[in-house]
């Protein structure tokens, strides 16, 4: 990384040209700058922004190559990605995961369906992040799913239905410690944070 002299960011950070200037610094200059220039649009600051969600693309979704185009749309929404893993599910996890459809007739085939290869598993971080990732995931069963979000693009039968979304801030907790170790989780900002919250 190049240093930023003091008196450079001085000149900058006092004569209004920042933000047009700040276009030829690297991504971890401006993050430097920003730090400088803000005092109280931190992260911690604005409610709700390090709230967290679970998307999992399943087994359908990486056989049929869906993960780039699922993480590029929580990307390009502003969504931030804190873990990301693939995984063969054990039965003993999806047992947990969903404890609340184990009375279901549907039960032994979603376990087979879960288990029949590699699930893509992420934690997602943003303000309202649970509530906009059901959204862009759609309705659980894909023909009452709409145009434009994941499983109305990309799916047809409730069986196969692509990605999982946790559906509650509670629920996302839960299935966030189910799935990730702390230590696979990581705590970091964007340099585009400014860009997307409103300090
Ligand atoms: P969601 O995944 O939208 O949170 P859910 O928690 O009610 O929906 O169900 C979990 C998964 O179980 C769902 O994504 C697909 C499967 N499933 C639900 N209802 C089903 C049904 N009637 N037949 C087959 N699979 C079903
Ligand atoms: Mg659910």
């Amino acid at each position: 990384m190049v240093a930023v002299p003091q008196c450079f960011v001085g000149r900058f950070l006092f004569s209004g040209l920042r933000a047009s200037s700040s276009r030829t610094l690297s991504c971890a200059q401006r993050t430097w700058l920003h730090g400088r220039a803000r005092s109280h649009s931190a992260s911690s600051d604005i409610p709700g922004v390090k709230e967290r969600t679970l998307v999992a693309v399943k087994p359908d979704g990486v056989q049929r190559r869906l993960v780039g185009q699922i993480i590029k749309r929580l990307e390009q929404r502003g969504f931030q990605l804190v873990g990301l893993k693939m995984v063969q599910v054990s039965e003993e996890l999806l047992a947990q995961h969903y404890v609340a459809l184990q009375k279901k007739p549907f039960y032994p085939s979603l376990l087979r369906y879960m288990t029949s290869g590699p699930v893509v598993a992420m934690v997602w971080e943003g303000h309202n992040v649970v509530k906009s990732t059901r959204m862009l995931v759609g309705d659980t069963n894909p023909a009452a799913a709409a145009p434009g979000t994941l499983r109305g693009d990309f799916s047809v039968h409730v069986g196969r239905n692509v990605v999982h979304a946790s559906d509650s801030t509670e629920v996302a907790q839960k299935e966030i410690t189910l799935w990730f170790q702390r230590s696979e989780l990581v705590d970091w900002e964007c340099c585009d944070h400014g860009n997307i919250y409103h300090p």
